[in-house]
């Protein structure tokens, strides 16, 4: 085997035990801590506009995967190049390491949450790679020696092996340490305000249409954790503070044991492009926001509500409309179920209106009073706007582009929205031509989303369709096409069809 060969070999295994070893370790010292996610925490923190808008448009929903399976490759790429010169200098390969593991440790211990042994598993890891690579490439290889070569061979299977169980195993470790049994066991008080019925005719029940109530599993999650926060419910407490005449701590037990108040609400995600699926529409189940801020007394001046998260994220929403009587919540429920895990169990906002980034903090651990003047959260310095609220759309769910459509009737079909303040209107229209009222199916309130259907007599040929939607303070959807950034796109959604 030639040395370079042996080198990168060395190295590449090296890093494999080392991220192993600290996987592992991590079980202990917090997922966050672990030095994979902890450096694609911060990349994912700090990681410009653009990109990662780029990543949400190529990845989707997949866009973390993508993240930590482009890092892995990376890193094994730079481990074979620190094996290779360790071969010429052994202190090269531990020069090398060094500077990853301190990588690690920098990241893990500036994340926001970092608990005290944060630098624990890129320390580890660093040292058995250091140890490991020196190992596998001490003494000089013998050109031709087969008993050499063997041994190396061996050597390297055995620290492979080694990376795969420590690794596999913290994953498991880590699984079996989740709070699905604290959420499973979690009772859900019957609400003192239910939500209304959904009326018959919300949901036109066609095979393309989202359906008017998303359930849980088809809900868009969007967050910036890796991993997701593990809270559990029986330390956790929330926090209203700041500029708050008396702040206030609440136990989960004693915010289930207040009167609940249940609604649906449309939630909606600024990243959305025209026509995207970053929305949905869930029956939320928690305490209004307005009681909990009234008890703690806004200040004076208090006109942001900064939303923190146990991963330190953050989220600014106005005060005033917190107060302005819509259904904001602190939500524990979800569609009749314990929020699950990655929508923000124990608790998250849900604020009719807002997009999420301003309004939807989930794993919330606190709501501090301050001023849009003093204090920044997560997204504003990063090119959004401070105030979010939700722009009046609408989409075409059905027909799409790729399907087989023969002339004569088609329904057209498709969701509109403009939360808080309601959908009067839904046009659609063919090939630029004139404008078609479509016809609007109910709803229960103004906060959600609401389905409309159109019946087009089908033509063959290609031709384009058209929607536009008009709320109800008579506003329409204009067509000017903007980007999501930086407060939700705009333009009018179309889809290109061909009639048979
Ligand atoms: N803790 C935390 N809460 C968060 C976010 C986040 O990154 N971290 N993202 C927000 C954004 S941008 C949106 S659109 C909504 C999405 O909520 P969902 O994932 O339950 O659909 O959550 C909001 N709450
Ligand atoms: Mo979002």
């Amino acid at each position: 085997m030639r040395n370079g060969v042996r080198g990168a070999l060395a190295g590449v295994v090296a890093a494999a035990v080392a991220l192993g070893l600290a996987e592992f370790v991590a079980v202990f010292t917090g997922a966050r801590s672990a030095p994979l996610v902890a450096v694609g925490g911060v990349v994912v923190d700090h990681v410009p506009e653009p990109l990662k808008q780029f990543a949400i448009d190529v990845f989707g929903t997949h866009d973390k995967t993508a993240l930590l399976v482009g890092t892995v490759v990376l890193l094994a790429a730079f481990a074979a190049l620190i094996g290779w010169l360790a071969v010429r200098n052994i202190w090269f390969g531990v020069a090398g390491i060094a500077i990853f593991g301190l990588v690690g440790v920098a990241a893990a211990v500036t994340r926001p949450d970092a608990g005290a042994g944060a630098a624990v598993p890129s320390l580890l890891g660093a040292a058995v790679a250091g140890l490991v690579l020196w190992r596998l490439l001490a003494g000089p290889a013998e050109p031709g020696d087969s008993a050499d070569r063997r041994r190396f061979l061996t050597n390297v299977a055995v620290v492979a092996g080694v990376a795969a169980v420590s690794g596999l195993g913290g994953r498991w470790l880590a699984t079996r340490r989740t709070v699905t049994e604290a959420r499973r066991a979690v009772r859900l008080p019957v609400p003192a305000s239910p939500a209304p019925a959904v009326p018959s005719g919300s949901d036109l029940s066609l095979t393309q249409l989202a359906p008017y109530v998303t359930s849980n599993r088809d809900f868009y999650r969007i967050d910036t954790a890796l991993v997701l926060p593990q809270v559990d419910p029986a330390s956790w407490t929330l926090r209203i503070h700041g500029r708050v005449r008396n702040p206030v701590t609440l136990t989960f037990d004693q915010l289930l044991a207040r009167p609940m108040v249940e609604r649906y609400v449309t939630l909606a995600c600024v990243s959305n492009e025209v026509g995207g699926d970053l929305i949905g529409n869930a029956r939320w189940l928690g305490v209004p926001l307005k009681e909990l801020l009234e008890e703690a007394q806004p200040l004076e001046g208090a006109d942001q509500v900064v939303g923190r998260s146990a991963d330190g994220w953050t989220c600014g929403t106005p005060t005033a409309v917190l107060l302005d009587g819509r259904d904001a919540l602190l939500a524990v429920g979800m569609n009749g179920e314990p929020l699950p895990i990655q929508h923000g169990f124990p608790a998250r906002m849900v604020v009719p209106g807002l997009y999420g980034y301003v309004s939807a903090c989930k794993w919330i651990t606190e709501l501090e009073l301050t001023s849009f003047a003093d204090f920044d959260a997560y997204w504003v310095p990063r090119g959004w706007s401070a105030q979010g609220p939700i722009k009046t759309e609408s989409r075409i769910d059905t027909p799409r582009s790729r399907n087989n459509l023969s002339a004569g009737p088609v329904t057209v079909a498709g969701v509109a929205w403009a939360q808080h303040r309601g959908i009067r209107k839904v046009e659609v229209r063919v090939d630029g031509g004139p404008w078609q009222e479509a016809t609007l199916a109910r709803s229960v309130s103004i906060d959600t989303w609401v389905q409309w259907s159109w019946r087009w007599e089908a033509t063959s040929g290609k031709h384009r369709l058209q929607v536009r939607a008009t709320d109800a303070t008579g506003y329409v959807q204009t067509e000017e096409e903007r980007p999501p950034a930086p407060d939700g796109a705009t333009g009018w959604h179309s889809v290109d069809v061909e009639v048979g």
